[in-house]
């Protein structure tokens, strides 16, 4: 069975980083391992949330499982509580990766043009150290906006995104998978791959509505099917279509959560596709 281990928060309610990651990993038939970076009460939504940073538990969590020869097929980070865990978590991957295995990084730090709370301006420049270590990176446009050091745009066009994308590249990661990438017109995940040269992309249709932790919904599932075996387009489209389907049915239920999507009710849906 392979195994990925995961690396960000453990917000107790709010339906984001590792509550979706664990149940979506699994459900793609993989094994799930964590390492939480901190605890809060909620995601940063809501207010005054309480957070515990786990800073001091990441590396020697990383020796023991190098003393006990435990390994990964793949290391995929979300949300981290603080600049000073990208050194430890840097560490990490060099002390465990074996040549093969993959590094996914989701620099799960803002969105809609703004940070997330808790981050300060200097976090972009010390995600990006994170992000040059990739295989893959999972951005948002404003995430790889912020990680390039370009100007953020609501509107633009496709050549925009693909210069945001190819500058990231550059500075180190293979792959780049912007989500949410809306231009021209369309709505979807585009794909760039630096060593071909090549771009994927792939069309969505665009349901009007906003919820948090959808961005950790599709990087848990591409993430899983990826390492499954999936090639990175099928993990692009199937993660992509998973994400539309659990905001269609939280749009559609009055009752929903304002705070998250009811991911667990596709579930289903996810293994489907996967057979
Ligand atoms: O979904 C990203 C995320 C993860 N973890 C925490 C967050 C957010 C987004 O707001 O606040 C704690």
């Amino acid at each position: 069975m392979k195994r990925i281990v995961t690396i960000q928060d453990i917000s107790c309610v709010g339906k984001c980083s590792l509550t979706v990651a664990l149940p979506i990993i699994s459900a793609t038939g993989v094994e799930a391992a964590i390492i939480p970076t901190a605890v809060l009460s909620t995601h940063t939504m809501f207010k005054n949330f309480t957070c515990k940073d786990l800073d001091d538990q990441i590396l020697p969590i990383a020796e023991h499982w190098k003393n006990e020869g435990i390994t990964f097929d793949a290391f995929y980070t979300g949300y981290l509580a603080s600049a000073a865990q990208i050194d430890k978590v840097i560490s990490l991957i060099e002390s465990l990766k074996r040549k093969d295995d993959l590094v996914i990084i989701d620099p799960a730090m803002a969105d809609n043009g703004k940070l997330y709370p808790a981050f300060d301006e200097n976090f972009p420049k010390e995600m990006a150290r994170l992000c040059a270590k990739a295989d893959i990176v999972l951005p948002n446009i404003t995430e790889a906006c912020l990680l390039t050091g370009t100007e953020y745009r609501e509107e633009y066009d496709e050549n925009f995104a693909k210069e945001v994308v190819e500058k990231l590249a550059a500075q180190g990661a293979e792959k780049v998978v912007l989500t949410g990438a809306q231009f021209d017109g369309k709505y979807g995940v585009m794909l760039y791959d630096s060593k071909t040269k090549e771009f994927f992309y792939y069309n969505q249709e665009k349901i009007d509505a906003a919820f948090h932790g959808t961005g950790d919904i599709f990087s848990s599932a591409f993430t899983g099917l990826l390492v499954r075996g999936k090639s990175i387009e099928e993990s692009i489209q199937i993660a992509a279509d998973y994400t539309a389907e659990c905001i269609r049915i939280t749009k559609n239920d009055e009752n929903a959560n304002w705070y998250g999507v009811d991911f667990e009710r596709a579930v289903p849906y996810l293994i489907d596709r996967i057979k």
